[in-house]
């Protein structure tokens, strides 16, 4: 379908979602959270898609958080309507069963961070800026920002970003495990793409049971978790990606996943 407030693009099983609204730094309105639902659900029906990138339009921003004008207009009631809206979308994100990059290329304040801390890692550009401002504003993070950065940074970095809505710039974010890499904003995309197509070469079954292992793992406790990992190592190995990978290695020839799901 056609999208005007996001880009939606698929090439050799790489997809990739631009925010597209460079004049207001792509903040995140009600009309993009819609056209961001059903792009996701072009991806999660299309089993050609085999990994999804997610970066902004322009050179200054990824996501500069929700649509303030639009905000600046709520009431309680239709602010937990727009929280619940970015909440479902951000979750629908994290419950791909694909890998998911972002490329975060500038300012991910706000929403903006929340979107990339949903995907499975971010890499950033040297110009890029994580932060949530919203305490700022007199308000907190109502896309997640609460619950998945101090899941992944540590509650008391957490809570000093979140208490001071200070911008941590890509350097930083690196150091404290935020993001995975930084690039030059040149290489930035060609490098996401790069990793994607490398995750892409992988069979889909194990890609899939990998990250739900994780997933699921993150929010148990050690012997659960376990658990969910010896059922998803047997799930896989009654796919075709397993009788190819390992029929590969013992004929000394390179597997070729066939990318089918079962
Ligand atoms: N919403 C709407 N418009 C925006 C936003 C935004 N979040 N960010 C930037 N813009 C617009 C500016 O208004 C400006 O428009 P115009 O040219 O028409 O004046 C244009 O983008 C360019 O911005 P600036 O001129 O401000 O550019 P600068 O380089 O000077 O500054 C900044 C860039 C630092 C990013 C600055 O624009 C800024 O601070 N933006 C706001 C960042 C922010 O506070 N984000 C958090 C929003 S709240 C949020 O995300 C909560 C999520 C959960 C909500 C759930 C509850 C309902």
């Amino acid at each position: 379908m056609a999208y005007e407030n996001i880009l939606f693009t698929l090439e050799d099983g790489i997809a990739t979602i631009t925010f597209n609204r460079p004049k207001a730094l792509n903040a995140l309105n009600g009309a993009l959270l819609d056209e961001l639902t059903q792009a996701l659900d072009e991806v999660a029906e299309n089993e050609d898609v085999r990994v999804l990138i997610l970066t902004g339009a322009g050179e200054k921003s990824f996501v500069a958080g929700a649509d303030i004008t639009e905000l600046a207009t709520f009431g309680p009631l239709q602010a937990k309507i727009f929280a619940q809206k970015g909440q479902t979308v951000i979750g629908q994100l994290q419950a791909l069963p694909i890998p998911v990059i972002a490329a975060v290329n500038g300012f991910a304040l706000g929403g903006g961070s929340e979107m990339a801390l949903a995907c499975d890692f971010i890499y950033a550009s040297e110009n890029a800026n994580f932060g949530l401002p919203e305490i700022s504003l007199g308000i907190i993070p109502g896309f997640g920002g609460t619950q998945r950065l101090p899941r992944l940074i540590g509650a008391n970095m957490a809570k000093e970003m979140i208490f001071t809505g200070k911008m941590v710039p890509a350097a930083e974010a690196k150091e404290i495990g935020m993001v995975n890499r930084v690039f030059s904003a040149e290489a930035l995309m060609e490098e996401a793409r790069k990793t994607a197509k490398a995750i892409a070469s992988k069979g889909k079954v194990s890609l899939r049971a990998a990250k739900q292992s994780i997933n699921r793992g993150l929010n148990t406790d050690l012997a659960t978790g376990l658990d969910i990992e010896c059922d998803a190592f047997a799930l896989c190995m009654a796919s075709e990606d397993a009788k190819e990978g390992t029929t590969a290695f013992l004929e000394k020839r390179k597997a070729e996943f066939k990318g089918r799901r079962q």
